[in-house]
């Protein structure tokens, strides 16, 4: 790979950091959302979890305490050799309720102390502002992402940090997996739906608030410092015609741009005309300024950054088996194996993803999530031997390298998620992990959170160390 690319891993403070109530922070969607037959429902915004019963589960309040941590993990990170290490802040731990006129310092030296233990070892800070939370003080006053106001809150908020950090992290990433909102609305965006309303509506109305605040953040941005690189992200994975019949190859178009959509305005500027037409054909209607257009046309993304787990696969006609996925509905592609949570694993999928985004935008690209969640069982050392996670990285690295080194793609950097195991997403679970890192805590919330380094752990050292030569199991 070209000099100066960037490895390294992935977290996010909303799956990891935990210290819910600790140094003045305030509660977040996050510290809601809880574990077990329930979390769908939450995450979905269909079911509102004030009505959740007592003695619920809610695992991302301790998660794996990197609050407590980070000195430890970081020293582990650097140990593996990271380049970067993308991460999120916590807008409430900044931020308590959202509308603040001041930060809580508190928060804002937590960050000052981690970012400066990253350059310490000479680790690159890729932040995301935000992933997957937002204050819960801004969801119960104003309905979130649904409310226009958003836009000025989640702005004082990069305002703050972008200032302060001005001169120590050069990397931001403004909203995770933005195509999320489609699809766990309250856990992407915070968005709980009330009876009546219709809900595609307010998920477009909701996305063009968090565009619109997307552009003008990369604007402030670049006026607090030129050198900033500001990216979208996006929950990718191209989507494959079950067959060639031209009624499954529209299908695969039509599903792939639901997810273009977003970083179409991101990285382009402006609606695409198939967005303008399908919401027109919807009967949905924007609010949207003529600031608004102006705004996402002149402040357009620097990189686009995206996560990969697997590519996805449609038949028009709806029939055959359904197949799992990073959290969109797909059907069973034959072809491939998957993994223990039914994700299929396709490494020459992430290579035609890399191709897919570049010929569309022609910016470079930021591959900031990337992984194999899988149950690890350490052997009768507290050894943990974890060969499927090296085959599925290894040839998902080979694959980047070709869309590098034999079809031109432009990649940056790569930071497999999960680096140090934290709660899974979609489950709410421990058990699924991608750390190289073992964290020692399970589903019911019980263990010691001992860190231990995992096989993986030396073999990706050696991987960063030859720069991406050494692969081998
Ligand atoms: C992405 C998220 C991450 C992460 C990952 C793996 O959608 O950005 O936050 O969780 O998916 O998903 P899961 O945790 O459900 O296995």
């Amino acid at each position: 790979m070209q000099k100066g690319f960037l490895w390294g891993g992935a977290t996010a403070a909303n799956q990891c950091e935990g210290g819910w109530q600790e140094g003045g922070r305030g509660i977040s969607v996050v510290d809601v959302i809880p574990h077990g037959r329930n979390r769908m429902p939450v995450m979905k915004g269909t079911m509102d979890y004030r009505e959740l019963p007592e003695g619920t589960n809610y695992p991302g309040r301790e998660a794996v305490d990197m609050y407590g941590h980070y000195k430890e993990d970081i020293a582990l990170f650097a140990e593996m050799g990271f380049k970067c290490y993308r991460f999120s802040f916590s807008w409430s731990r900044i931020f308590p309720t959202g509308e603040e006129s001041e930060p809580n310092r508190n928060g804002v030296e937590f960050y000052d102390d981690f970012i400066n233990e990253l350059l310490k070892y000479k680790i690159e800070p890729v932040v995301t502002l935000c992933h997957f939370d937002a204050p819960l003080g801004l969801v119960e006053k104003y309905g979130s992402w649904k409310n226009r106001k958003m836009i000025d809150y989640f702005l004082r908020y990069c305002e703050v940090v972008f200032r302060h950090f001005k001169d120590r992290v050069r990397y931001w990433i403004t909203f995770n997996e933005i195509n999320m909102l489609m699809h766990l609305p309250f856990m992407g965006a915070g968005i709980r739906f009330e009876e009546g309303e219709n809900e595609l509506q307010v998920k477009y109305q909701a996305a063009h608030h968090e565009l619109t605040a997307s552009a003008m953040a990369v604007k402030l941005a670049h006026e607090i410092n030129p050198d900033f690189q500001v990216g979208c992200m996006l929950a990718a994975g191209s989507v494959y015609p079950y067959s060639c019949n031209p009624d499954d190859v529209w299908e695969s178009m039509k599903k792939d741009r639901e997810n273009y959509f977003f970083i179409d305005v991101q990285a382009r500027g402006e609606y695409p005309s198939y967005a303008k037409k399908f919401l027109e054909g919807q009967g949905i209607r924007l609010q949207m300024t003529e600031e608004d257009e102006r705004t996402l046309k002149e402040h357009t993304v620097d990189f686009i950054s995206l996560s990969y787990y697997n590519s996805r696969c449609v038949r028009a006609d709806g029939q055959g088996e359904a197949s799992g996925g990073n959290v969109f509905a797909s059907a069973k592609n034959p072809y491939l194996e998957c993994s223990q949570w039914g994700w299929p694993i396709d490494p020459k999928g992430f290579r035609i993803t890399l191709n897919a985004l570049y010929d569309r935008y022609q910016k470079p690209l930021f591959v900031v999530e990337n992984g194999l969640g899988a149950v690890d069982t350490p052997d009768e050392n507290g050894n943990i031997n974890d060969d499927y996670r090296i085959d599925y990285l290894s040839s998902h690295i080979r694959a980047m390298m070709s869309a590098v080194e034999e079809d031109g793609v432009d990649v940056i950097g790569y930071t497999p998620w999960g680096c140090v195991d934290l709660i899974s997403a979609t489950t709410g679970e421990m058990s699924k992990r991608y750390g190289f890192i073992y964290v020692d805590k399970d589903d019911e919330g019980n263990g010691t959170l001992k860190r231990v380094r995992k096989k993986s752990f030396e073999w990706y050292r050696t991987v960063i160390a030859s720069n991406g030569e050494s692969l081998q199991s």
